[in-house]
This record gives structure tokens, sequence and C-alpha cells, in this order.
């Protein structure tokens, strides 16, 4: 035990009437919502990086949060992991997510990283024996440490290349030993910063062949869980290649991938490449590849990756809406990549912002949930397409223009105009949320 968070409660759902902040007032883990309960719907994920790591630094003054874990050693790694599991059992997170430098300090060599890898995880594993909380998916930073500064997989050097795949094949072992659900890619630096020096050809290609090794080395070890890619559009590149949902997808079909890879898709990352969350969400649905997602919140006028905790709730709910549409999560969940602002000092602060945001998405997920099982959108939006459902209309797509043409002639048809209705919907949303 360590005394982090000393004299804070366990945080229990009492309930909207509770004025208590250290209490749930709508995460409410075994409240039944469309037959499922609230918890299993929700998947809540602590992210390692954002509350355990990170000193509080922005591009203008250093560490502003001070933690008796902050160091490079071993000991001081176990430490962080015994705080960040009584973090876990005082919010009763279901889940956790980590990069490997976030949890064991760098070595002077790879296998000496390998080697600090392999002990904290082997801590983790004996605190996880202990504890209910689980590993949503495990990462690689290949993105901090200079090496890195032109790229991961798209680096021009092949050094890079290959110390960035040996890294990965260590986390996948990690995260399948700690029997994480997915395991994820962000590219971190894999884009550019000026075109006069890269040879963007030559970059996708070592790209796609990364991925195409992790997928064989995911079937070579039995890992069951998903391989998912985050798509960010900006920052710390000035081009990202995993620009956003749909740029994902066409690499993926063009490497033979679309039916391997899913996507975690991130609140934030949405906003920088100018697209709503719900907008990437119910996208990569369509698309058959909704894996997880990173809950934050962007401010919406700095224009960088703010990373902040949701507070908003009807933005949430228009998120979840669609992520119940595409049928809940399997294996995916809900992250919270998001940290507290760094005038936020004390250990209250990291606990009450889990509280705020798991508040928040509850309370989006039962507005949603209550919307979806009414059903008022979901006719009026049937019955948008109901025209398409007549047999003249389907038989249309697997005819041609000449008979379409021929068609139109005959039957005189010419279209009538109709309704929107979208002030309608959004009345009959706001009645839900
Ligand atoms: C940073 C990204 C990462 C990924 C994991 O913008 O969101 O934190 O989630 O590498």
């Amino acid at each position: 035990m360590t005394d982090f968070f000393a004299g804070i409660p366990q945080i229990r759902y009492e309930g909207e009437g509770s004025s208590n902040e250290f209490a749930y007032r709508h995460y409410n883990p075994d409240e039944m919502i469309l037959g499922k309960r609230m918890e299993d719907h929700l998947r809540f994920a602590v992210a390692w990086w954002h509350s355990f790591a990170w000193p509080g630094g922005d591009p203008f003054g250093a560490q502003t949060l001070e933690r008796p874990w902050f160091g490079d050693t071993l000991d001081l790694a176990r430490m962080k992991a015994d705080v960040a599991f009584e973090m876990f059992e005082i919010l009763g997170a279901p889940f956790f997510c980590f990069h490997d430098a976030d949890i064991r300090p760098e070595g002077a060599t790879f296998a000496e990283s390998k080697r600090n890898l392999e002990a904290i995880v082997d801590h983790i594993g004996a605190r996880m024996e202990r504890s209910k909380t689980r590993l949503l998916w495990g990462t690689a930073n290949l993105f901090s440490h200079r090496r890195f500064m032109s790229g991961a997989a798209t680096n021009p050097d092949p050094d890079v290349f290959a110390w960035s795949a040996a890294t990965v094949k260590a986390c996948m072992d990690a995260t399948k030993k700690l029997g994480g659900a997915n395991y994820v890619l962000w590219g971190g630096r894999e884009g550019y910063e000026t075109l006069l020096n890269t040879d963007l050809k030559r970059e996708a290609e070592q790209a796609g062949r990364f991925l195409q090794m992790v997928v064989d080395y995911k079937y070579k070890i039995g890992f069951e869980g998903t391989i998912l890619i985050e798509p960010k559009p900006q920052e710390p590149s000035k081009h990202q290649y995993d620009y956003d949902v749909a740029t994902v997808y066409g690499f993926l079909k063009r490497f033979g991938l679309e039916n391997e890879v899913k996507l975690n898709v991130e609140q934030g990352h949405a906003i920088l490449a100018g697209h709503s969350f719900e907008h990437e969400l119910a996208l990569a649905a369509s698309l058959g590849i909704l894996g997880s997602i990173d809950m934050n919140r962007n401010d919406y006028q700095s224009g960088w990756d703010t990373d902040q905790f949701p507070n908003n709730h009807p933005e949430m709910a228009l998120a979840y809406y669609e992520v119940l549409r595409a049928g809940g999560f399997t294996t995916g969940g809900t992250n919270f990549d998001a940290k507290i602002r760094r005038q936020s000092l004390d250990p209250e602060d990291l606990i009450l912002a889990h509280v705020g945001g798991m508040d928040t998405c509850a309370r989006a997920l039962k507005a949603a949930a209550r919307l979806y099982e009414d059903g008022s959108l979901e006719r009026a939006r049937a019955d948008r397409y109901a025209g398409w459902e007549t047999p003249e209309a389907k038989a249309m797509l697997s005819s041609s223009l000449e008979e379409i043409e021929a068609r139109v002639l005959a039957e005189d048809i010419n279209p009538q105009p109709r309704s929107g209705r979208q002030e309608r919907l959004e009345n009959l949303w706001n009645r839900f949320v």
C-alpha cells in the first residue's frame, strides 16, 4: 500500500440526488441498459500515461506535478504500478491501458529496456491477480524518444524500423501476457514535417509491411485480441499518415488488412481532423472497423490536442448513440485518453477527473439508449430511405445508365423533393438527452 490517495474513499453510485463529490451520480455498473450491464457497455479504462506518467509540462513550462514515483528505476516503476492499482480500486475501473514507456524505465540498450518491461509486466500481472481490473489494450511508445523523431515504421533509417518492430513484438508479448483485449498502434510520428525531404510512396510501403508483420505475429503467438489503429491528422507531425477513419480504411484496403485491423477512434483527433466524433464513429461502423474509443474533449478554439476529460453529456450521447447502433463494443471500450490540467496538483483532482468523465459518459449512454429504445429516430431514418425498398429501385442498382434512362422516359419520372426534417429530429433528440 502507498499513501498517495490517503483519505479518499471508494467511489460508489449514489444516484442523481447525491451532492457527494466522491460519488457517482450516473455511473451505476450493474444497471441494465438495453439488456446489458452499464459497466459492460462502457468498459472504462484508465490511461497510464496521462494519469501516472505525465509531469504537467506545456510548451512554455516544464513539470508542475510532483509524484513520489517519478524517476528512472524499477522500484519507482513498481511504486507507480501500485498507485495505479490503488486508483483503479477507488474508482472501480474495469480496465487500464499502457505504453511500454509509461510502465518501465528506459534502458541503455534495447535488451535492457526489454528486461525492464518484462520485470514490470510481472509486477503488474501479480497486482492483477488481486484486482478486478483488466487490460483493455497495450501499445508501444514509438514517438517520445529522439530516435523516433523521423518516424518509426516510416523512418528513412532501417535501424529505426528494426528497433520499432522489435519493440512492438515485445509490447505485443506483454499485452498477451497480461490478457489484453486489444493491441493499439497509434502512428505517433508516422508522417512528415516537409515534403522536401520525404518519399511518401516508400514510407507508406514501409508502414503497410510493418502492419502486415504485426498481424502475422498476432496469429503466430495466438493473441486473441483485436489489432487497432488510432487515426490522428496532425500533431506531433505536421501531416500524419493515419489522418482519419476514411484515410486509414484506404490504407488497410491497399495492404489487404481491412478484415484484420479495426480502429480506435479518439474524440480529440476527430475534431483536429475537422470532423465530429460521431461522424468518425458512424463511418468506422459503416465500414465494419469500429473497434474502441479514446474518450476525451478537445478545446474547440485552441486547435491542438488538449486531451481534457469529457464533461458535455449531450455531445457524448451522439457518440454513444453510434456505438449502440453499431451493436456496442466487443473487445473495445472507453479509454480515458484524458489528462488533468497542469494546475490540478492534488491526488483528489486525478480521482475526481475520472469520476466526472465516467459520470458524463454514463449519463450520455443512458440518454442514447433511451432514444435508441424508443426507435423514433431509426423509424424516421428508415422512412427517409423507404423508396429504396421498392423492387424497381433495388433493380436499378444492378442495371445500366441506358436502362435507367429508358425507365425515366417511359414512366415520366419527376422527383418531388421531401423535407429532411432536421429541426424536428433535433427537437426529438433534445427530448431524450
Ligand atoms: C496521442 C494518442 C496516444 C494514443 C496511444 O495523441 O492519443 O495517447 O492513444 O499511443
